[in-house]
């Protein structure tokens, strides 16, 4: 019987931190079964492109001398209503062509698309009943949204979904102002029927655009928005498409950036840490980390600080391996077209999509704590399972070794090209014999058939019953996640454990 061994000191005792998680659950009360249905597509995704264009993209980042503003222009540069406004009229992106866009982000191996209907300014990419400060007031006229709804039907394999802004520096009834406006008179401004016109829009976009697949809001942070407006709308939007899925922006429950939501108090279906991955995977938890290309959300034309595809492919993974989604920004110019450097990454990350995608789709969280080599992701197929290696660091051995696996390896190879990757397995370690040098010196993984679901064993957990050491004091020892067919053995004298240590079978003075 093989044996994991771990050292158990007196120093250990004493450093113990006992912890407890939260689990997220939706406002709306609704069956969990119901609920992995309605989130099955977007948990298979794994992956999606995030755009946000509107009237910023015109000035791209550049106003009176300063060069680094994005989407934030209006407000940073503290532009006066009345001078942005003028945008409206210069809008008119001819280049622009729905099918070209949902085509590379299919190619990049996206499955969705979240773009903004509306961003803070207030301005809205489809031809809005409600407003005139939309796309239909430009000269280009045409309902970007809807090209965008038609694309995605014919092409196939994308979902549309919808990034909408509750915060809005346009509307004469957000009851909020930023400290240099003057323009936009508060008398008169009617915060009940600014959620009406929030709502009306809301349903504009949920009815008339086929199959929406996200409501990502955005703006909830500021004090305009309350914990009760959040359910509200929540259950709205639920009402008007029941399997629609909402970000957990829709209310008040955002830690700060981490974006994860701490009380399943708050309506929202998943988290939403924004330029930032989560250091571990969450358990039973879903959330999507937001990531731009470069620095800005919105299209800025000095903004040439552009993570390198490298970077972006084992972002993804890293993701993957925690469980979460990837959702990468792109944002175009005032033509209507991509900007070159996001095409290229788009086209980078495609090529080992196509080779790699199995490794990243319908995965769930690594079942290792860590892997100093790269990242793990896995699928369970019934009876057996499998695990991704995704090798950013190549063992200059050659030798790659895995240990605290407690399941029979029936099979390895390369992802890519299928290649038989030689192995041994000797008690919880296994040792995978790599080629020599790295197939895909970004991310080349190698695929490791187990019998059953995995079995990993972890660092042990010292529980106390007390928190204070007089002179004896009763310990419990467990491996998270189950012990299964592993043998504690431990030692209190601070020395290494060794097979002939003693067996934990219960809590010990
Ligand atoms: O649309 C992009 C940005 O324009 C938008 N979100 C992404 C997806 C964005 N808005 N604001 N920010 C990003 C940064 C704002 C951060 C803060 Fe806060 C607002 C810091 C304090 C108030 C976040 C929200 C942290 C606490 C509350």
């Amino acid at each position: 019987m093989p044996t994991a061994l771990y050292r158990l000191t007196l120093a250990g005792i004493l450093a113990l931190t006992l912890y407890t998680g939260a689990a997220q659950t939706p406002a709306i009360t609704e069956p969990p079964a119901q609920r992995d249905q309605r989130m099955a597509w977007w948990r298979e995704a794994r992956f999606g492109m995030f755009i946000h264009w509107g009237l910023y993209a015109i000035p791209a980042g550049e106003w009176n001398g300063a060069t680094n503003y994005g989407e934030w222009i209006r407000h940073s540069a503290q532009i006066p209503l009345e001078t942005y406004d003028r945008f409206v009229h210069q809008f008119n992106p001819t280049a622009f062509n729905a099918e070209a866009w949902v085509q590379m982000a299919k190619d990049a191996g996206m499955k969705y698309i979240v773009i903004t209907s509306k961003h803070h300014d207030g301005f809205c990419l489809w031809d809005s009943k409600e407003t005139d400060f939309d796309v239909a007031s430009t000269p280009f006229r045409r309902d970007i949204l809807k090209e965008l709804a038609d694309a995605c039907r014919k092409i196939g394999g994308v979902k549309l979904c919808f990034y909408h802004s509750i915060m809005d520096w346009h509307h004469p009834d957000y009851t909020l102002r930023r400290g240099w406006e003057t323009d936009r008179p508060l008398a008169g401004a009617d915060r009940a029927r600014f959620i009406i016109y929030l709502k009306k829009q809301l349903k504009e976009l949920v009815t008339n655009y086929g199959d929406i697949g996200v409501l990502w809001f955005d703006g909830e942070w500021e004090e305009f928005w309350t914990h009760a407006d959040g359910k509200d709308l929540y259950n709205y939007v639920r009402s008007l498409k029941p399997d629609i899925i909402v970000n957990n922006r829709v209310d008040k429950g955002r830690g700060g950036m981490a974006g994860m939501t701490s009380s399943s108090e708050y309506a929202g279906d998943f988290g939403t840490p924004e330029q930032e991955i989560p250091e571990t995977g969450l358990p039973g938890v879903d959330w999507e980390s937001c990531m731009t290309m470069n620095d800005n959300w919105g299209y800025n034309k000095n903004d040439l600080h552009f993570k390198t595809s490298e970077d972006l492919l084992r972002k993804l993974a890293d993701i993957a391996s925690k469980g979460g989604n990837f959702l990468l920004n792109i944002g175009p110019k005032a033509d209507g077209t991509f900007p070159q450097q996001s095409i290229d990454r788009l086209r980078d990350i495609g090529a080992w999509m196509r080779l790699n995608g199995e490794s990243i789709y319908g995965t769930s969280a690594s079942p290792f704590h860590h892997t100093a080599w790269g990242r793990v992701t896995q699928k369970n197929l019934g009876k057996t399972s499998r695990l991704y290696f995704h090798v950013f660091d190549w063992p200059k051995s050659g030798l790659l070794e895995v240990h605290n696996l407690g399941n029979t390896v029936t099979k390895a190879y390369l992802l890519a090209g299928g290649q038989a990757v030689p192995f041994r397995k000797k008690g919880f370690s296994l040792s995978l014999q790599l080629p020599s040098a790295a197939p895909d010196p970004i991310n080349t993984v190698i695929v490791v058939e187990i019998k059953g679901a995995p079995e990993v064993f972890h660092t042990p957990q010292i529980e106390a019953y007390h928190t204070e050491f007089i002179s004896t004091m009763e310990v419990a020892l467990s491996l998270p996640g189950g012990q299964g067919k592993a043998v504690l053995r431990y030692t209190t004298d601070g020395t290494a454990p060794g097979p002939k240590s003693s067996v934990y079978r219960g809590p010990l003075i």
